[in-house]
């Protein structure tokens, strides 16, 4: 059986999108980050960078098989299911190129985004342009690539999981912002579509 633990935060929902897209069942483990219950020495054996989202896969012998971050449980579904990961080395290699993008620059950069304009007790104008703008160049970048593709590989995959929630939570907070960005918010909308993206979503309530 599988255990995810998670928190319902973008990184999180990844992770719950992924398992619902590939139909394996899970339980879910909440992990309260406001009250520190990802400090706790039983999840940090799981995550030692102490984050959600983790899994713990329980295996055969008593053993069981650990795995933290969302890119990490993403590509091991994939790769286990052969699934939302293209076989073609062209299609492959578009497909992780985006991934990468969700994983590395828009999800990070999006988190200190808030964590400058919103959290910091000081607002220091320099870092919230310098994130205003590695955000804008994110969503610049996403909506030009899908101004000529339907996804952001060739086909739905793991790339268009690993960015569709920072996406979503910027539909919601941002209010008209992806009207700028008419070919995200296109892609949005089509992603939001799906029943495993749905069902995703809502884990944990
Ligand atoms: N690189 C990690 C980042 C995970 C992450 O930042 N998780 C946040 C919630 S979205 C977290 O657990 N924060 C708790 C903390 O910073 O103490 C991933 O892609 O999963």
């Amino acid at each position: 059986m599988l255990t995810l633990y998670t928190f319902p935060t973008p990184n999180g929902r990844k992770a719950s999108v992924m398992l619902e897209e590939v139909g394996l069942p899970y339980k879910v483990h909440r992990v309260d980050l406001q009250a520190g219950e990802n400090k706790r020495p039983e999840f940090v054996a799981t995550s030692p960078i102490t984050k959600i989202p983790a899994l713990v896969e329980e295996l055969p012998g008593g053993k069981a098989r650990r795995l933290f971050g969302s890119g990490a449980i993403l590509l091991h579904f994939a790769e286990r299911t052969g699934r939302l990961l293209p076989d073609s080395l062209d299609d492959r290699a578009e497909a992780m190129s985006w991934f990468m993008l969700g994983v590395s620059d828009l999800g990070p950069t999006a988190v200190d985004m808030m964590r400058f304009s919103v959290r910091a007790p000081e607002k220091i104008p320099y870092a919230i342009d310098l994130y205003k703008g590695e955000l804008m160049r994110c969503y610049g970048a996403l909506d030009d690539r899908l101004a000529t593709a339907e996804y952001l590989g060739n086909s739905y995959s793991i790339a268009d999981i690993a960015c569709f929630p920072f996406i979503a939570a910027a539909a919601v907070a941002g209010g008209s912002l992806l009207d700028r960005f008419p070919n995200l918010k296109r892609w949005h909308d089509a992603v939001a579509a799906r029943p495993a993206v749905q069902r995703g979503m809502q884990i944990p309530d």
